[in-house]
């Protein structure tokens, strides 16, 4: 099984190298972001819950997006291995995935970490904001995603580090370009 995490800031282009991934290698996609925005567009109890922490650019709580992931990984037994994009986004997250992996005797192969400075993706995020109408994606809402990226999540940078699976790679370019590299990355890695 390959298992990846994509990793990066808000608009280091997670979603968009994702599917380029799956593509590619033919893993399931498991993406936090989507799943919380599936749960607002479905107007369920939890969906009421996360709204106004992820309009706040605020982290939905550890307990909350365990429990999504940890259901998807139990309804595809039979996947080649998974994309986890924008999971996990505190070390409390990657210690629960480690530990929900080995219950299914596999485990993270790589991280990749998409490097961008902070300039580039509010221009990202803000252009993204006026096309899509997403409600996180405005300049006030995206600096705080960054800030809590900074806070919260780089040190699961440092977890994978220690494990010796981090590889960094840097984001800015034609997404394409990007592609290649992450591409020419896992051919080696794989
Ligand atoms: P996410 O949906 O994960 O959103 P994101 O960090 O903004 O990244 P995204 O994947 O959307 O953007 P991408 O970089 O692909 O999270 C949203 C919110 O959900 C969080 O703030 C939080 O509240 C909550 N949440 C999600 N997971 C959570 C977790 N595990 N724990 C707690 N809370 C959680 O792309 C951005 C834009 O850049 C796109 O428009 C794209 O077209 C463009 N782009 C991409 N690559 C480019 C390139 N090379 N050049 C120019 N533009 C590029």
């Amino acid at each position: 099984m390959l298992n990846i995490v994509l990793f990066g800031p808000p608009g280091a282009g997670k979603g968009t190298q994702s599917q380029f991934i799956i593509d590619t290698f033919g893993l399931k996609h498991l993406s936090t972001g989507d799943m919380l925005r599936a749960e607002l567009a479905s107007g369920s109890e939890l969906g009421a819950r996360v709204r106004s922490i992820m309009d706040a650019g605020q982290l939905v709580s550890d307990e909350i997006v365990i429990e999504l992931i940890a259901k998807r990984l139990d309804s595809n037994p039979e996947a080649a291995g998974f994309i986890f994009d924008g999971f996990p986004r505190t070390v409390a997250q990657a210690e629960a995935l480690d530990h929900l992996l080995t219950e299914k005797h596999t485990a993270i192969g790589h991280m990749i970490s998409l490097r961008v400075p902070e300039e580039e993706l509010v221009k990202r995020l803000v252009k993204r904001g006026e096309e899509s109408g997403r409600s996180d994606d405005n300049e006030e809402t995206i600096r705080r995603r960054i800030t809590e990226y900074n806070t919260k999540t780089l040190p699961v940078a440092e977890y994978y580090r220690a494990q010796d699976k981090l590889k960094e790679i840097e984001g800015v370019g034609e997404i394409e370009e990007i592609s290649r590299r992450i591409s020419s990355l896992l051919d080696r890695a794989v």
